[in-house]
């Protein structure tokens, strides 16, 4: 059902700060930048591997944009670090659904767009075991991505 890592995301307090020290750190480039008003963050993504067609397992950077967003209340409570674990599947609707008999709470009725025209959803920390949990359908990765009509 879960089929990789699709990312870790990593709560900071300065996005072009912290981009900076994985640039010179260890040499990673962004791929991506994006500012999504309705998780109320600004983001990077960083590939670690895989390609644009696909496979791929990012670092997304995340820096709040909004006092009341998710990334501002973690980052208050807990100063920077890991925010969540993103797993990835071909099947993100399917996957939250069966999670949730599961009797995980899923925060969402339906997938709503993440990085890169991907659909997420996010599964209830309290439930995993202290783990925010995202479930990912990237963009490459929908049924009938490439096909054409
Ligand atoms: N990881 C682990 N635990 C977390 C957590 C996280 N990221 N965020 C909150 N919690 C814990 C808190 O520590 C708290 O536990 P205690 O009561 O034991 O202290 C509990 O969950 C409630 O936390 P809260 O600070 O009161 O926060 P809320 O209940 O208002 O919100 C949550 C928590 C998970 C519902 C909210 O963070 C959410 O909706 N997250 C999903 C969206 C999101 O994170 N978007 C940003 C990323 C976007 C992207 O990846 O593209
Ligand atoms: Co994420």
């Amino acid at each position: 059902m879960l089929t990789r890592i699709d990312h870790i995301g990593i709560a900071c307090r300065d996005l072009d700060t912290t981009v900076a020290f994985y640039r010179a750190t260890y040499g990673f480039e962004v791929h991506h930048t994006e500012v999504n008003e309705e998780q109320g963050v600004r983001e990077a993504m960083l590939r670690i591997n895989g390609t644009d067609d696909g496979g791929a397992s990012w670092i997304q950077l995340l820096e709040p944009i909004r006092e009341d967003s998710p990334v501002a209340k973690w980052l208050a409570k807990h100063g920077e670090g890991v925010h969540h674990i993103a797993f990835g599947t071909a099947d993100v609707d399917g996957a939250a659904q069966a999670v949730g008999a599961r009797g995980v709470r899923v925060l969402y009725d339906e997938p709503r767009r993440g990085s890169m025209d991907s659909r997420i959803t996010f599964l209830h920390p309290k439930d995993c075991h202290g783990v925010l949990t995202e479930l990912v359908t990237a963009a490459q990765d929908a049924p009938g991505h490439g096909e054409h009509g």
